[in-house]
């Protein structure tokens, strides 16, 4: 996994903006992706920004907005030019699930991500009587939330990094066929 930015400069980086309530576990995925090995945490407090390079062709440029609730009224800042959006849930969380819906819900109404791909991640796996990724989807709504998008819902475990690079993986994919659809209506509207 490399973890720079790409030296190429023809390689464009996509904005990835990662969100979720506090200790759903963010930053601990973001510094397992980055050096594939436990971590001590700490509460997001601002936020931190990781590149990742999972794929060669598609660097990315991860933002880890604190999920406070103070916080979550500025996660709409951080909406303008993101390419992708990678949602973690504590999926053991059963006291916050619904905030943590009703946030998610929240963030998809922003105009400056209409339309943008979403990843959500159903962590913590490993907690015993965690919700599954398909009680996840139903819970939080997803298929019909996201009926203008690419999305899925991948089960991961940020503690051993089983899932990340299955959900980094399929936002990647997404951000580039979305940028592809972009480019070609630009196109279309240049030709005609
Ligand atoms: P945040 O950045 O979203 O606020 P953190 O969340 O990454 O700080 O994680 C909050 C707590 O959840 C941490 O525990 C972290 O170790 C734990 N955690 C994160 N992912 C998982 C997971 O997949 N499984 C389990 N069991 N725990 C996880 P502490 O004890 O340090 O608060």
């Amino acid at each position: 996994m490399g973890l720079l930015g790409s030296k190429n400069p023809e390689v464009k980086q996509a904005q990835i903006l990662l969100l979720g309530l506090d200790s759903a576990g963010k930053s601990t995925l973001l510094y397992k992706l980055k050096l594939a090995e436990d971590t001590v945490t700490l509460p997001t407090v601002g936020f931190n920004v990781e590149m990742i390079e999972l794929d060669k062709r598609l660097p990315l440029t991860v933002w880890d907005v604190g999920g406070q609730k103070e916080m979550r009224t500025m996660w709409s800042c951080y909406c303008e030019r993101t390419d992708g959006l990678l949602y973690v849930v504590d999926s053991a969380d059963k006291q916050r699930l619904q905030d943590s819906r009703r946030e998610f819900e929240r963030i998809l109404k922003n105009e400056h991500i209409k339309h943008v791909p979403v990843v959500l991640l159903a962590n913590k796996q490993d907690v015993p009587g965690a919700l599954t990724a398909e009680d996840i989807t139903r819970m939080f709504r997803v298929k019909k939330l996201c009926c203008d998008r690419n999305w899925y819902v991948q089960p991961c475990c940020a503690l051993t990094g089983e899932g990340l690079a299955q959900g980094i993986g399929r936002l990647t994919e997404f951000v580039r066929s979305h940028r592809k659809s972009r480019a070609d209506t630009l196109a279309f509207f240049k030709q005609n």
